[in-house]
């Protein structure tokens, strides 16, 4: 049974990585969700905020824990001795870059692999940053995030 590490900036985690968090649960005998420290994308959420609604999300999951990570992915991958990278795929759109992201990740270090999962049709459109543009204008974003999500939403904006 393998270790799968979940890497991604989660500023925040949205309902689409909570599903991709709970199907990989199911699947591998541990999972780490791995919150990278600086996405260099001006995140809204704190790299502490960021990994508290994660962990508040997903207490129900006994397999899933949250760390944070800076540096390359494959160095933490290798600390943690993990097999499998997961990452989740929305659309074409998402194919080219996860590609590039695997290969390279398999170059640097051939002992992990990529491990896809597609997106449920459900959250095929949702992403964070769409989550932050409508929550900032007062769009009710209720309905895409965990409920810790949404209350630092409402608090922020
Ligand atoms: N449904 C399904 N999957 C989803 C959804 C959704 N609605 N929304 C997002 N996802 C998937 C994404 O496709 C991605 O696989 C994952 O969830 C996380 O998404 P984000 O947007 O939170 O995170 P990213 O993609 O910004 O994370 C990028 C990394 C932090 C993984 C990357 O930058 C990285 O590895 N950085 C460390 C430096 C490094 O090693 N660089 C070299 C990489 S080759």
């Amino acid at each position: 049974m393998a270790i799968a590490v979940y890497p991604g900036s989660f500023d925040p985690v949205t309902n689409g990585h909570m599903d991709i968090i709970t199907r990989a649960a199911a699947i591998f005998e541990q999972v780490i969700v791995a919150v990278v420290v600086n996405p260099g994308k001006n995140p809204l959420f704190t790299m502490e905020e960021r990994v508290k609604m994660i962990e508040k999300a997903s207490i129900h999951l006994d397999n899933v824990q949250v760390q944070c990570f800076s540096g390359l992915l494959v160095d933490f991958v290798k600390r943690e001795k993990a097999q499998v990278i997961v990452r989740g795929l929305r659309a074409i759109s998402d194919f080219e870059n996860e590609f590039q992201m695997a290969l390279m990740n398999k170059n640097l270090y051939g002992d992990a692999d990529t491990f896809f999962l597609a997106s449920h049709t459900d959250y095929a459109f949702l992403s964070s940053s769409m989550v932050k543009e409508v929550a900032s204008f007062g769009g009710d974003v209720q309905a895409y995030v965990p409920a810790a999500v949404w209350e630092q939403l409402r608090l922020k904006y």
